[in-house]
């Protein structure tokens, strides 16, 4: 039986020209760009909580997504469907990888073994599936935010109890990653911040955090799990303050804690925004620190403050990304995460391949673009050019520790004012425009 009967298997790429809109424009998996297919440039997932378990709710409405496979006698009849509906979806769509949490790949159970029962039957069904699909695993994480024991924190929790139910999911969590060959393993630290400092110790709960990052290690390194540990900065939503606010806050949490050398960071698009950043901003401050690892590919709202989790459309966006990500040799063991839901308004099953193919889309030009500004050079060689001072006599002496303020002071006066140089950004900005056809 076939959830998507209406959908082409595989959705082909017809080029920029079709206006089919259930084919691929500029998506073409085996298309070698820069000597590597676009396939593995991009490594594109599927994000399991929002395209197959997404209800379509807002805080106002209730579900408006009525998915065949999300019906059945039992939660976990209801979770074999859906398994059966995520490969036929992903395999459709010629996407290698998928993403879950163990609460929506498995239900919870009335116990903590039983949890842990649902999620280990289901995942031998998926080991089948990847098996016989090709289909693989790039990230798995831990739900440890919806349920109500962790709405005063998981790892963060003032309750040591809590911390323990955390660390016994996530033990589980990350055996299962393991048993499907998951390529990385992701914490976003759903609960992790807090409300109000009129009942929190906030150096307690950061230092509490890191003991469970820590314990994650040892447990990843005990059972042989080789896949990367990501972190996933978001400024807030749930909570009004998150400890893993952005990619700066991160990286000096990861480098207080010695867990730098353990960790990566998975840059979510929406997240940045909200932290009054730009996506290239937050990617950039990742991959200056060698620490950006995975993306989460998706949108928010110029107008809404919170994470609306849209599909990537913007085709700045992707190009600024894809420089960054190209600029750093890809994003190895990591991807392009749809960590992304259609509005509640689209709730036909074919628009989550109109979301996909879209983004997928969005990308797959993005990197032709960027690719293509990379070869030719407008950006980087204004950008040498700006800097070259640093490679004459005086540049090259301060970067060999050769001077000191005295030394500069003494050079100073000799030489006197330094000549103003534009920065040429309405010039970038066209040229910019100029490869986006
Ligand atoms: C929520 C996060 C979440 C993580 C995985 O805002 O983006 O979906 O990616 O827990
Ligand atoms: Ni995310
Ligand atoms: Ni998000």
């Amino acid at each position: 039986m076939s959830y998507f009967p209406e959908v082409q298997d595989p959705v082909p790429c017809e080029g920029p020209d079709s206006r089919n809109p259930l084919a691929f424009k500029y998506y073409n998996a085996s298309q070698l760009v820069a000597g590597k297919s676009m396939a593995d440039h991009l490594r594109f997932a599927v994000a399991y909580w929002h395209t197959f378990k997404g209800p379509g709710t807002d805080i106002f409405g209730s579900a408006t997504f009525e998915r065949p496979w999300n019906t059945g006698a039992t939660p976990l009849e209801i979770a074999e469907k859906t398994l059966d509906a995520a490969f036929e979806f992903v395999h459709k769509l010629g996407l290698q990888y998928y993403c879950f949490h163990d609460r929506d790949i498995a239900p919870e159970g009335e116990t903590f073994a039983e949890s842990c029962d649902n999620l280990d039957h289901i995942i031998a069904l998926a080991a089948e599936k990847q098996a016989a699909t090709g289909i693989k695993l790039l990230w798995g994480t831990a739900n440890l935010f919806s349920n109500p024991r962790y709405a005063h924190g998981a790892a963060t929790s003032p309750d040591a109890h809590v911390f323990a139910y955390a660390a016994g999911q996530v033990q589980h969590a990350i055996a299962a990653t393991h048993r499907l060959g998951g390529e990385n393993y992701v914490f976003w630290g759903g609960r992790e911040g807090y409300e109000t400092l009129l009942n929190t110790d906030l150096k307690a709960e950061q230092d509490h955090l890191a003991r469970f990052l820590h314990l994650a290690v040892d447990y990843a390194k005990s059972i042989g799990f080789t896949g990367q540990f990501l972190i996933e900065p978001k400024p807030c939503e749930p909570m009004k303050h998150q400890y893993d606010s952005d990619a700066a806050a991160c990286l000096n949490f990861l480098r207080s804690y010695d867990l730098m050398d353990q960790f990566k960071l998975n840059i979510e698009c929406n997240h940045a925004t909200l932290a009054g950043h730009t996506f290239q901003h937050d990617l950039s401050v990742a991959s200056a620190a060698g620490r950006l690892g995975s993306v989460d590919a998706n949108r928010g709202d110029m107008l809404l403050g919170w994470d609306t989790d849209q599909f990537p459309t913007d085709i700045y966006d992707a190009v600024y990304a894809m420089l960054v990500i190209l600029r750093q040799g890809g994003l190895g063991s990591g991807g392009l995460n749809f960590d992304a839901k259609p509005r509640r308004g689209s709730f036909d099953t074919v628009d989550l391949f109109h979301a996909h193919i879209g983004a997928m889309d969005t990308f797959a030009h993005g990197l032709l673009i960027a690719q293509a500004l990379i070869d030719e050079r407008p950006l980087d060689d204004e950008i040498d050019e700006r800097y070259s001072s640093w490679n004459d006599e005086l540049g090259q002496s301060i970067l060999a520790g050769n001077e000191s303020f005295d030394s500069l002071e003494a050079w100073i006066r000799e030489h006197g004012e330094a000549t103003p140089r534009s920065g040429r950004q309405e010039l970038l900005e066209n040229i910019v425009n100029t490869y986006i056809r």
